[in-house]
Formats: structure tokens, sequence, C-alpha cells
């Protein structure tokens, strides 16, 4: 798949600002500063499409991305930043919940790791949590860069025995610094699409 055009399209909280029609969407999951607006920019070819950042915890919202005006990748807000108060959790539980359960497009949810730890408390909470509602099976670990070439069989491993994944499921280590894994990806990305 080859992504022509990529544009923000919503940066919300609420359900009633997400975008209205009734495109596929991928959304991306993980605990924050992982490395998922970085991949996003790796995926779309766009440097600075999603913000990166260097201290971690500031997406509070849903952002909606609408690719070659056929499918969108949502990125949800990251999850485990040890400084947000209790309210704050409960408001990311709660529009986590709401964009779940109700969205009529969602596809699929790629869960992100890091791939040099085994998967936290939170990660695999969260992975029981699309599995619950269907939406799991693809994950993507991240920083692939920091970690051998001989070392990355073993950290997959440890991911799939953690999240206990089963065969069919993915994991793909993806390297945004070194632009490495995006490919494969983005094909399972279309093959979602394809349906
Ligand atoms: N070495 C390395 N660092 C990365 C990679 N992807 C992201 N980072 C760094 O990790 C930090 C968080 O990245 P960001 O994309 O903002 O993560 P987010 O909070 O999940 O959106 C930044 O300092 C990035 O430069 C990667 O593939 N390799
Ligand atoms: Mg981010």
């Amino acid at each position: 798949m080859i992504i022509k055009k990529a544009e923000l399209e919503a940066v919300t909280a609420k359900r009633h600002q997400y975008p209205e029609d009734n495109l596929p969407e991928i959304a991306f999951a993980g605990r924050s500063n992982v490395g998922k607006s970085s991949l996003l920019n790796l995926l779309t070819g766009r440097k600075k499409l999603a913000r990166v950042s260097g201290s971690p915890g500031k997406t509070r919202t849903i952002n909606f991305y609408r690719v070659n005006d056929a499918f969108r990748i949502v990125d949800l807000p990251g999850y485990g930043y040890a400084k947000v108060s209790k309210s704050i959790s409960e408001t990311w539980g709660d529009m986590m919940e709401t964009y779940l359960e109700n969205r009529q497009g969602l596809i699929k949810v790629v869960q992100l790791v890091d791939i040099r730890h085994a998967p936290s408390k939170q990660d695999v909470e969260m992975y029981n949590y699309l599995r619950h509602y269907g939406l799991d099976g693809i994950v993507v670990a991240t920083k692939a860069d920091k970690v051998s070439r001989n070392e990355t069989q073993k950290c997959v491993r440890q991911i799939r025995t953690t999240l206990k994944l089963s065969e069919r499921d993915v994991v793909i280590p993806v390297s945004s610094l070194k632009k490495t894994g995006h490919e494969r990806l983005l094909e399972e990305m279309e093959r979602l699409l394809e349906g």
C-alpha cells in the first residue's frame, strides 16, 4: 500500500466531534512514549504529521488522520504515564471505552509495545481489552533499532508469551529511526482494509 495523502481531520475527546462518515479505521494504542507518533509519521511518510514528543503523556485526545481519502489512522491517547492524576486516567478510560465500543468503522487496533521490555501490566490490560472487543491480533514492537538482530527474536518471543498471543497473531518489529518494518505493517493494514 502506498500512502499518497494523509491529513489530520479531527482532534477530540468527545464522541460528537468524531468524523461522521463511515470510513474504515485502524487505530493505534500504546503507552505514552512508546513511539506511536513517530510510527504514524513513518507510515504516512510525513515527518511532522503527528507530534513527536520527548516528554510523554501530553496527548489527551483521539486524533483522526484521513488517509488516501479511503480510510483513517486513529491515534489513541497513550496510557501508563506515571504522573497523570486519577481523574485524568479515568477520563482516559472513558474516552477509550466510548471510542472502542461505539465506532462503526473501526476494524482493528494495532497495539504498540517497546521491543526492549516485556509488556507492562498496563500493556497486558490494554491487549486484553482489545481482545474483549475482538480488535486484537496485530502488535508492533517499537524501537527495534535498540536491540541487536539476535535479540530481536528473543524479545518477540517474550512479547508473544506475555501478551499470550496465538499463532496467527502477528508481531512486527519496527524502527521509526531506521525506517524498518513499516512496509510489513502497511501490508497487514492493506489486508485488513480489503477485509
Ligand atoms: N531509537 C528510537 N527512538 C524512537 C523510535 N520511535 C520513537 N522514538 C523516540 O521515542 C520518544 C517518543 O516518541 P513519540 O513518537 O513521541 O511517542 P508517543 O508518545 O508514543 O507518540 C521520542 O523521543 C522519539 O524520538 C524508534 O524507532 N527508535
Ligand atoms: Mg504521540
